[in-house]
């Protein structure tokens, strides 16, 4: 370590801090990265607002007219730093094996030379001429026994103010760690010093980006991004890639271990007052946030949906066998293109006010404007790289207001229908669990499956066409398993067998173990236009699924799974013939002959460690496609 500098640099530790392991762990990576102060973050209100303005007066971000978005702000980030970055992302297990086919990795002693401790070192002197931000937090309520405590080192404020909205930031996360408690060391650089009288740019970036996780001892390191799940180290970083070995390690002691899921969790409640809780994984930008905030359409008066989480799951076993779910964020960071009064009216009120943009356009009365936002767009606006944007010009050019992984970023408590047991430190109990992909062709639009196994072979099998969401996502398919592709810490075979282990295990405990269902509300016509509403109107399959769990609804058997017939979904309000249901549902025999060659292909991929229940489900699939007419 590099003594002089550490001497030389006052840490400003607070008096309350009482963690000697923190504070030597803080004074090292501030000597390694040459931040030029230390600055803890209590997670207060005033903290907030200082730092916002600092923001403000860096360029980095906008006030919006306090008018129309009270304290709210847009943030427009470097052209080159707008999505998560999966060709950077590195999951650094001491064995290869471990982080399995799907991950990027490196062996952690080169990995660490390349970042920590060669000559070259990326994060040597990384934080020149900047400050380090302390940033304790904790991904669940404070206290639960499911929630874990995680400290982000940054030498970006934006990522501060990000992490205060999205998780428990401050000094509440720092009295549960006391003098000796467990935390995610999370280190975040922008990979950009500041020579001494260097101006500096509104988004510091680099060319070069790390987003790297070392499984074994819990750490991640992430250089050269300031955007999303590269920079907010609480979300994808901790609560899946590191939470998910932490579930998987956890087996090992208690025979069952955990789940850290990306998934959404709603409450739906029925008009006879029963209320049940859902989880459902979809891949990035494919409508956790407007299913997780549904609004039951007409015809549906007494049903209730309410939200606990719309991103992310931590899932844990109680003594009873029964899985409880907490949403481990304390916010949301959606995407805003396509977000409107109709996809999401209880979204678009969470945005009136308190609420960071990121990416989306700027009107000339100082508010925001994405796509899809109103029919009409404005006669004029700035767009997300500060250019001149009309209608017209849109027209020729084909340029975007707002960048389509544009973001808002918003307390959950701002959300109307935000669950009374969204922080409720017990979790909330799972009765289904839900897998949807985007897909225009192939799958149903809703299947349940007959068995845990049968289940978790549709979510390992899923498949989806890549959105904006990830640097490059062109709209091919590609199987993204359990929409966990880009999160998983551990090899992807190691993670279904943890699912069928979890399934097996807390089967001895209970007889009903939460239902596993598949869902595809993007099957498109032959005018390419999407068939199925979606939207309000998912609340059809949902009220299914809930049938399904009281043994009052029913369907019929196909090659795949279970799924509704027409006169098993309720139409009441909607137009929705018996043939254009056909086309949603539908299984072609054709395409599945080429969906199962797919997953062939995946399980190959996947071989070592591949759980045979899988081949063996795929078996009988088969089976029954060839029978089939
Ligand atoms: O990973 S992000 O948090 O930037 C968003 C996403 O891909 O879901
Ligand atoms: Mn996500």
């Amino acid at each position: 370590m590099n003594r002089p500098a550490l001497e030389g640099l006052k840490l400003n530790t607070p008096a309350y801090v009482q963690h000697h392991r923190l504070v030597n762990w803080v004074a090292e990576v501030a000597a390694l990265t040459e931040a030029r102060d230390v600055v803890w973050c209590d997670g207060s209100q005033d903290e907030y607002d200082r730092l916002c303005a600092q923001l403000v007066a860096a360029g980095t971000m906008k006030k919006l007219n306090p008018e129309l978005r009270p304290n709210s702000f847009l943030a427009v980030s470097d052209p080159s730093d707008v999505a998560r970055v999966e060709d950077r992302t590195f999951i650094c297990s001491a064995q290869r094996e471990d982080a399995g086919p799907t991950n990027n990795w490196m062996a952690p002693a080169e990995m660490r030379a390349l970042l920590q401790t060669s000559e070259q070192a990326l994060f040597k002197g990384a934080m020149k001429g900047r400050t380090m931000y302390v940033v304790p937090f904790s991904m669940g309520p404070l206290g639960s026994h499911i929630s874990h405590i995680g400290v982000e080192l940054t030498d970006s404020p934006y990522v501060v103010i990000s992490m205060r909205t999205m998780t428990r930031m401050g000094r509440g996360a720092l009295d549960v760690l006391g003098e000796d408690g467990d935390f995610v060391p999370c280190v975040h650089t922008v990979g950009a010093p500041l020579a001494e009288g260097q101006q500096d740019v509104a988004w510091p970036c680099n060319k070069t980006k790390y987003i790297v996780h070392y499984p074994e001892t819990r750490e991640i390191w992430s250089y050269g991004s300031g955007y999303g799940g590269n920079a907010l180290l609480g979300k994808k970083c901790f609560a899946l890639r590191i939470a998910s070995n932490m579930g998987r390690q956890a087996a090992a002691v208690d025979g069952t271990g955990w789940l850290a899921e990306h998934m959404l969790i709603l409450g739906v409640t029925s008009p006879a007052g029963k209320k049940y809780h859902v989880a459902a994984a979809f891949p990035s930008a494919c409508g956790k946030t407007n299913f997780s905030m549904l609004v039951p359409p007409a015809g549906y008066a007494g049903w209730k949906v309410t939200t606990i989480g719309d991103d992310i799951a931590w899932i844990k076993p109680g003594a009873d066998g029964k899985l409880y779910a907490i949403n481990p964020e304390a916010g949301y960071f959606g995407v805003a293109p396509g977000t409107n009064d109709l996809t999401n009216p209880n979204c678009m009120a969470s945005l009136q006010r308190d609420t960071v943009f990121t990416n989306v356009a700027l009107t000339d009365d100082g508010d925001v404007w994405w796509e899809g936002m109103t029919d009409t767009p404005p006669a004029h606006l700035i767009d997300w790289q500060g250019k001149d944007w009309t209608p017209a010009i849109a027209k020729e050019t084909g340029a975007k207001a707002a960048h389509p992984n544009a973001r808002f970023t918003v307390a959950a408590t701002a959300n109307p229908v935000l669950d009374a047991e969204w922080d409720n430190p017990a979790g909330v109990p799972i009765d289904a669990f839900i897998f949807g992909g985007r897909r225009s062709t192939t799958v149903p639009l809703a299947t349940e499956a007959r068995t845990w196994a049968e289940g978790v072979y549709m979510a390992a099998t899923m498949g989806s066409e890549t959105t904006a969401a990830m640097a490059g996502g062109n709209g091919a398919v590609r199987r993204d398993p359990f929409a966990m592709l880009p999160f998983i810490g551990y090899n992807m075979a190691d993670y279904f067998q943890h699912w069928l282990n979890l399934g097996e295990q807390l089967g001895k405990k209970t007889p009903t173990l939460p239902r596993i269902y598949c869902v595809n509300w993007f099957r498109k016509g032959a005018d390419g236009k999407f068939v199925w509403p979606g939207y309000g109107e998912n609340m059809r399959v949902l009220e299914w699924i809930i049938g399904r769990l009281e043994g009052s609804a029913s369907g019929a058997d196909n090659v795949f799974g279970f799924s509704p017939r027409y006169e098993d979904l309720r139409w009441d309000g909607l137009a929705f013939s018996r043939a254009q249901f056909d086309s949603v549902i539908g299984i072609d025999k054709a395409a599945w002959q080429q969906e199962l060659a797919l997953h062939t292909d995946l399980f190959k991929t996947l071989e070592y460690h591949l759980p045979a229940a899988l081949p063996a489900t795929q078996q009988q699939i088969t089976q029954r496609l060839s029978a089939a007419a």
